[in-house]
């Protein structure tokens, strides 16, 4: 594009919104989406980036600051990470993130498998952790009318696998909804598409 060519763009550019301009600068802006990670106070403790490529959707995330061991990891299903907030199906329940919902879980399926389980994040010594992997969703199912959250917990996921000598009966609710995860320590807001 010639140098004046550009230019125009950019002054037509102007009169649009912001949102509409990036999409017809650059259409496959709409394959990737990155969010940051963010600890009730606001601070940042990380990035998560996710793209789609030819049906595959790569997840890849990096924290720092974080309290070492295995973290649960989910995708949520409202995008609004609020501190100290109610739990959109049961105002009764607050507490941190608790505005972003229950796991992911399109399917109505057990916790395990759900839609938004991922494999737990292991941060290291020095508080800092990575991990990239490919997700069983799309990022249409992610940017749905409420968009979704990225969470991370403060204890490791049981993927609700409860040996039969522990639980006769099978987990209880709590695990087959949450995994026992524990606090939702950072979140990240995907927006609707
Ligand atoms: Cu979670
Ligand atoms: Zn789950």
């Amino acid at each position: 594009m010639s140098r004046r060519a550009s230019a125009a763009a950019l002054a037509a550019c102007g009169l649009l919104t912001l949102a509409a301009c990036g999409e017809e600068a650059d259409p496959d802006d709409r394959n990737e989406v990155s969010a940051k990670l963010a600890d009730p106070d606001g601070k940042k403790v990380g990035t998560v980036e996710i793209e789609e490529d030819d049906g595959a959707t790569q997840i890849n995330v990096r924290v720092s600051g974080l309290s070492a061991g295995y973290h649960g990891f989910h995708v949520h299903t409202t995008g609004k990470c609020e501190a100290d907030s109610a739990a959109p199906d049961d105002s009764s329940k607050t507490g941190d993130f608790l505005s972003a919902g229950g796991h992911l879980n399109p399917d109505d399926s057990a916790h395990g498998e759900h839609l938004g389980d991922l494999p737990a994040l292991l941060v290291n010594e020095d508080g800092t952790g990575s991990l990239e992997f490919t997700g069983p969703f799309t990022l249409t199912d992610l940017r749905d009318a409420d968009g979704s959250a990225v969470m991370i917990h403060a204890g490791p996921d049981n993927y609700a696998n409860v040996p039969e000598r522990y639980a006769p009966e099978g987990p209880d609710e709590d695990t087959t909804k949450t995994g026992d995860a524990g606090d939702r320590i950072a979140c990240a807001v995907i927006e609707a598409g």
